[in-house]
């Protein structure tokens, strides 16, 4: 694949630090079901936590395919380190980053990008998920505050987070025209962490509810324009699936790093099972989808920082990515035959992680149509 020196440099940087930092401890915060506090400060140290922010507000200034392959590199070896990053970044920053005053910015950019601190964002509802304009959390103007109720549900980032973007009924008679986001700082009377939430994968990552009863905020802490907030988490929802298709795609060269090189050492029938032309023939399968899946997370990365519209290939590179990273992780073990199925070899763990990447930011189902719309559309 194509990148610039400054992509292949970044690429080389984080594959060592995944591989020799990461690898090791990824089974581990799977079973502690969070992730150790120092390899979210060495992202921070080596400019993840802002790669692709601009460096006046402390970001590494790097573009989207960097940061697609951070992901990717990441999510190689520890999905909940990927998506940990990934929530941060492209949910929990970009949204201040875009519609945010320069005051905003100024406040929270630095922080963030450092990876002094996280962010993250709600907007998934107990009854508010694929149609999270259904939003029941209110918020209601009252002087110079705003006073939110309501309850986010799935966040990740949840209880680690400094900064947490909500969105939030402002005018119940617009409908989806009437739903604005708010920052909201921890510590915020009113405003508190529910329930850890337990997964069936990504478990290492903090997933969480956030409960607002009678929270009140400054009328400042509102993000961009008051009623914008549908058409505004529709904008980030566009990168966040590349977010989640870099992820996926990782997800999917870790299994398959792990099935080659199981082929190669196993013996049966009194040779390695890289030479019988059933494991060949899923190998190649599994190279194949996986190559086309870098293809489209890519493309949509460079449209993205051509500054094209890239909504349809967001979805697309989201939706195959997921898919080719669930069928990957079932050949992966398939190849590994019984042990595949223990805790003793990751494809076990990686398989659990990649399901998550179908449902996530948007299930498959909500990508089809999106990618139905702007077909009939364009
Ligand atoms: N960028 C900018 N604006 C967008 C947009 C985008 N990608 N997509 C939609 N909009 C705008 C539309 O232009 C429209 O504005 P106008 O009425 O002014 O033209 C408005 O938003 C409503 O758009 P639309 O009619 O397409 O909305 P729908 O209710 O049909 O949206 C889907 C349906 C399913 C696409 C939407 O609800 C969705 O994405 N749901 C999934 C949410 C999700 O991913 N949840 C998981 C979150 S995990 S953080």
């Amino acid at each position: 694949m194509f990148l610039t020196e400054e992509q292949e440099l970044l690429q080389q940087t984080v594959y060592d630090f995944a591989q020799n930092e990461l690898k090791p401890r990824a089974a581990k915060f799977d079973e502690q079901e969070f992730i150790d506090q120092d390899i979210l400060t060495s992202m921070g140290e080596l400019g993840l936590m802002g790669v692709c922010f601009p460096d006046e507000y402390g970001g590494a200034g790097m573009d989207m395919v960097c940061y697609a392959i951070a992901v990717e590199e990441i999510s190689r070896v520890c999905a909940a380190t990927g998506i940990t990053l990934a929530a941060h970044i492209s949910l929990g920053t970009n949204p201040i980053y875009l519609f945010g005053s320069e005051e905003q910015k100024q406040k929270y950019l630095p922080k963030l990008c450092s990876g002094e601190e996280l962010g993250s964002f709600g907007l998934t509802e107990p009854n508010a998920g694929s149609d999270a304009g259904g939003t029941e959390t209110t918020a209601i103007r009252k002087g110079d505050e705003w006073v939110l109720n309501g309850t986010k549900m799935f966040i990740t980032n949840g209880s680690l987070a400094w900064t947490s973007v909500n969105t939030a009924m402002t005018d119940k008679s617009k409908g989806l025209k009437g739903i604005s986001a708010f920052v909201i700082e921890r510590g915020t009377p009113g405003f508190s962490v529910g329930e850890k939430i337990h997964k069936m994968g990504i478990r290492g990552s903090d997933t969480t509810e956030l409960i607002f009863e009678d929270c009140h905020i400054p009328a400042e802490n509102l993000l961009g324009e008051e009623n914008e907030g549908f058409k505004q988490f529709m904008i980030i929802l566009d990168s966040g699936r590349i977010s989640i298709g870099a992820m996926a795609l990782g997800i999917a060269q870790g299994a398959f790093d792990e099935a080659l090189r199981y082929s190669k050492e196993r013996e049966q029938f009194g040779r390695p099972i890289g030479s019988l032309q059933e494991t060949q023939f899923k190998l190649a399968d599994m190279a194949t989808e996986i190559e086309a899946a870098r293809h489209l997370v890519y493309h949509a990365s460079r449209l993205k920082d051509a500054g094209k519209s890239y909504s349809k290939q967001s979805a697309m590179c989201k939706v195959y990515a997921s898919e080719v990273a669930v069928r990957t992780c079932i050949k992966a073990i398939q190849i590994h035959g019984g042990y595949g199925y223990t805790k003793e070899y990751p494809v076990e763990r990686m398989f659990r992680d990649s399901k998550l990447t179908t449902i996530g930011e948007g299930t498959s189902e909500i990508q089809r149509i999106v990618i139905a719309k702007n077909l009939l559309t364009d």
